[in-house]
């Protein structure tokens, strides 16, 4: 039995992951592989908990290395749980956001110190690494107007300038890591969906299958 791939969607809120990872799971289980699909932070009853106290609004200010620190708890109940062993039984995983998330937000909004992320990246996951990364990629203004009617949670009340921190290193980071495919989420659903498709055919004939 081969290892499954790992598959991630990135982006800043609102920029339509929750909408396309339903997509990405279609044109896996179409290609004939089991797909287990999950999220960050999250995927099991714990990270979820977790999850939960991560982005409840509270008056209690949110120590950044807390913030770190859960991150990366939640992060490694979910490998142990659920992601290395669907991996492992041959399995795809498809997961809305992962580590890059980290980097983008606690070390690109927050400001946080990178070389600590890698640290805990290391520790926490060893060699995993997704397979693809499919980055939806949009202004923060029309991120922004996508999810205005909600109710917004921690992250999503951060100023302007937070969103475009974290824009920009995953922008960097897609320019440097050739798992990552570019995807233009500020385009109408059925482009955005369309160009989604390409980049999954293009894995998949890569992969053989
Ligand atoms: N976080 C972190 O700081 N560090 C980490 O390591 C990790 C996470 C893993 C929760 O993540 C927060 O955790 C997140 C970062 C932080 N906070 N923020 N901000 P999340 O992924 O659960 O939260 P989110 O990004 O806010 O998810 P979301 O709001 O559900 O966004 P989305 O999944 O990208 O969008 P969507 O729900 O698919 O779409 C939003 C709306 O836009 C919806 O009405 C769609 O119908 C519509 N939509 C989607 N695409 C289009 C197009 N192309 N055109 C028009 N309308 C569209």
């Amino acid at each position: 039995m081969s290892r499954g791939c790992f598959i991630t969607l990135e982006g800043t809120e609102g920029v339509g992951k929750s909408t396309n990872v339903d997509l990405v799971q279609a044109l896996v289980t179409a290609a004939g592989h089991e797909c287990v699909v999950t999220r960050e932070p999250g995927g099991t009853p714990l990270a979820e908990e977790i999850r939960d106290l991560l982005l409840r609004v509270r008056e209690e200010s949110v120590s950044q290395m807390s913030e770190l620190l859960l991150m990366f708890a939640a992060r490694a109940q979910h490998i142990e749980h659920v992601i290395e062993p669907a991996l492992a039984r041959g399995d795809w995983v498809v997961c809305d956001r992962f580590t890059d998330a980290t980097y983008a937000y606690q070390g690109g909004g927050r400001g946080m110190d990178v070389g600590s992320i890698e640290v805990l990246e290391r520790l926490v996951q060893g060699d995993l690494q997704p397979d693809l990364t499919i980055y939806l990629d949009v202004t923060p203004e029309i991120a922004a107007a996508r999810i205005r009617e909600r109710d917004l949670d921690r992250f999503e009340q951060e100023e302007r300038i937070f969103f475009d921190t974290v824009r920009t290193v995953y922008q960097t980071r897609a320019q440097r890591l050739d798992r990552f495919r570019v995807v233009d989420a500020g385009a109408p659903l059925d482009q955005v969906q369309a160009d989604v498709r390409k980049v999954l055919a293009r894995f998949l004939a890569g992969k053989h299958v």
